[in-house]
């Protein structure tokens, strides 16, 4: 199981990027001469249509060659019959990914969509690498001190579990058939139950932090739409207006100053890129899809520190089980993010003045690491009716693999929830 998730996450990408390039660069135009044969054979009286610069006629769309890939541009709008049977068609339940998969459609030039998502995660197990730890101080402080090679170190401090709601709001608008811009804003809810060692006794803490997280903005051009395929490719950024002082209300160590946990902030603090690219098909009533999405921050954030750049692979399969309202999904997500580097300002001063302390939830080298889920989903799509246009989404994944830094807090299951609606 080791590296599987690097697998997934990182190697496969170079690999279809290999696999795709030649076909990214294999530009197929439409030609004159064909359009005008095509013409020809379609209507013997339209010899006259021969100026080359002619606007594009219902002839010269056919005379593309949909079964071959032609590079898109993404000013421009299709010059080809975007309903064809032998394009990748987006009236399906599954022309929309997955739910928890964002940024993976484009739409028709003037549409716009919204959309509403929510995520529900529970935290609620401390793993030590692939192993996962009871949540016993004792033995968690014998990890420790094995880690640091310290006999002194310990934590007070220790995760008991986490609550994490997300509520994303998504707004989509295509100024291209080639082009689509989308705006995610996110508002987080998190709770957070916690144990405090002190002189041997237990105490139990909660810790509550919410709202809007960093909000983004994503291009997303369709590159490729052919034989009933596409490639997209994304290119995003996403502002810091998630606040990164989320602090504990009371001080929990008994030395009174208070700490800030990495998982608990509800941004990153800094600019993040997003790239990502995506690849869809489509085959009777089946479907799949691939992703790889990047979150690269940027610089160090206002409190010292800046958190791990995160990898995202992705592959699922869908199938109509209802054709055009519902079609059902299988997706494997490999992710890996890395440490933070550097240590938050309030952190570091506790931490400086109190070196053998080692809090796990608060340590930049306790943080990072990889997973492997596997998730189940459904897609609805109301194709017709006063409702025509909306779409209900759910999926609900756990990890079948966790391999964690030092020791943290791992992800016991997710489930997101939705509905978007096109105009
Ligand atoms: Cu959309």
């Amino acid at each position: 199981m080791k590296g599987l998730s690097l697998i997934v996450s990182r190697a496969l990408l170079p690999l279809w990027i290999l696999y795709f390039s030649p076909r990214i660069f294999a530009i197929n135009p439409p030609s004159p001469e064909t359009a005008i044969v095509a013409a020809d054979e379609a209507d013997p009286s339209s010899k006259e249509v021969q100026e080359p610069e002619s606007k594009q006629t219902a002839e010269e769309k056919k005379a593309r060659d949909l079964r071959k890939p032609f590079l898109l541009l993404p000013w421009e709008n299709a010059d080809y019959d975007l309903n064809s049977p032998d394009i990748w068609s987006d009236a399906r339940p599954d022309s929309h990914a997955p739910f928890g998969v964002m940024g993976d459609h484009v739409h028709r030039h003037g549409e716009v969509m919204l959309g509403y998502h929510f995520m529900y995660t529970l935290m609620g197990q401390y793993f030590h690498g692939e192993e996962q730890v009871p949540l016993n101080p004792t033995l968690i402080n014998n990890i420790l001190k094995a880690i640091t090679g310290n006999p002194q170190t310990h934590g007070h401090v220790f995760s008991d579990h986490m609550n994490m709601d997300m509520h994303m709001f998504e707004l989509m608008y295509a100024p291209t058939d080639n082009l689509t811009l989308m705006a995610m804003v996110p508002y987080m809810d998190m709770d957070h139950f916690m144990l405090h060692s002190h002189e041997g006794m237990l105490m139990t803490h909660t810790h509550h932090a919410e709202g809007v997280g960093d909000v983004s903005f994503t291009a997303i051009w369709k590159m490729l739409d052919w034989d009933r395929q596409r490639v997209q490719l994304n290119l995003g950024f996403s502002v810091p207006t998630g606040s990164i002082t989320e602090t504990f209300p009371e001080p929990i160590h008994e030395h009174e100053v208070p700490l800030r946990m990495f998982l608990m902030q509800l941004g990153s603090g800094t600019v993040d890129f997003l790239p990502g690219l995506t690849y869809l098909g489509q085959r009777g009533n089946l479907s799949w899809g691939m992703q790889h999405l990047g979150v690269i921050h940027t610089g160090t954030n206002d409190e010292g520190y800046t958190f791990g750049d995160r990898y995202l692979g992705t592959g699922w399969v869908a199938y109509q089980v209802v054709p055009n309202w519902v079609s059902a999904s299988v997706r494997v997500q490999g992710l890996a993010w890395d440490r933070v580097e550097g240590q938050d300002r309030l952190n570091a001063l506790f931490f400086n003045v109190h070196p053998t302390f080692k809090d796990p939830d608060f340590q930049p080298e306790f943080q990072g690491g990889e997973r492997v889920d596997v998730s189940v989903g459904l897609n609805l799509l109301i194709p017709e009716g006063i409702l025509k246009e909306n779409r209900f989404a759910a999926e609900a994944g756990l990890p079948i693999y966790q391999r964690l830094n030092g020791v943290q807090l791992g992800t016991n299951w997710w489930v997101t929830g939705g509905w978007q609606i096109k105009f």
